[in-house]
């Protein structure tokens, strides 16, 4: 069985990771299985840039295969806003509430509440190629937060199948129609060809020891 390890901070989405990919034939990791890796600095301009730079730089430090999930939320009156910058739209630290609360002010006089959560996943050998996978789900913008359940805007993304927010689903629900519930379907639907693209990648790749000095240096460049 191939093993990958999963490159986030966020607990939320590892529990999220771990519920979808219970029955997945590629063994996942977490980074706590491994000692600490140098802070990576997610200032790429899209979703892709930075999904890409969490795999590859884990990979690269770990010398082996990792995922990386980068995601947020794009409301269409705030012209694609938090997007790349949900995690830290209220402040860098901001806590969930924060930037929800910074949201639904700045959304108090809108009409149209249309959103959507955007997850982008990465799945990167230490030489640097990798697999790259998508999922969308729209919503609706409410006017104040409701729920307790999930993370993140969970509590002020109105899902109008369900006819309540992602904080008042369970997590099962909300795995079936998220943004990272469908892109996790596409990886767990091709499992056994990116078991054959990882075999192949990490057969051409010449099997070198990480260099952790150029880490510790902070040079991430690529
Ligand atoms: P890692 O980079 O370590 O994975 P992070 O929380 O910084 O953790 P991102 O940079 O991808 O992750 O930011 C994602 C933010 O987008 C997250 O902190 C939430 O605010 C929001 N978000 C993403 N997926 C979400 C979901 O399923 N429900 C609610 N909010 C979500």
């Amino acid at each position: 069985m191939k093993t990958l390890v999963l490159a986030t901070t966020n607990k939320n989405k590892l529990r999220e990771f771990k519920e979808i990919l219970q029955d997945f034939d590629i063994d996942i990791k977490s980074l706590s299985d491994f000692g600490p890796i140098p802070e990576i600095i997610e200032d790429g301009a899209t979703f892709d840039d930075n999904a890409y730079k969490k795999a590859h730089q884990t990979a690269r430090f770990l010398g082996i295969p990792a995922i990386a999930d980068d995601s947020g939320l794009e409301v269409e009156a705030l012209e694609g806003a938090p997007g790349v910058y949900s995690a830290r739209y209220a402040s860098e630290n901001a806590t969930d509430e924060e930037n929800c609360d910074k949201l639904l002010k700045n959304m108090a006089e809108v009409k149209n509440r249309k959103a959507k959560f955007v997850c982008v996943i990465s799945i990167a050998v230490p030489s640097g190629p990798a697999l790259t996978y998508k999922g969308e789900c729209p919503g609706l913008i409410t006017k104040e937060r409701c729920g307790a359940n999930g993370f993140g805007y969970d509590p002020v993304f109105f899902y109008e199948e369900f006819g309540k927010t992602f904080a008042e689903a369970s997590s099962e629900q909300k795995n079936n129609v998220s943004h990272r519930g469908k892109a996790l379907k596409e990886i767990k639907d091709e499992a056994n060809k990116i078991s054959v693209w990882l075999d192949q990648k990490l057969y051409e790749e010449k099997p070198e020891k990480p260099d952790h000095n150029e880490f510790m240096q902070n040079d991430w460049s690529e």
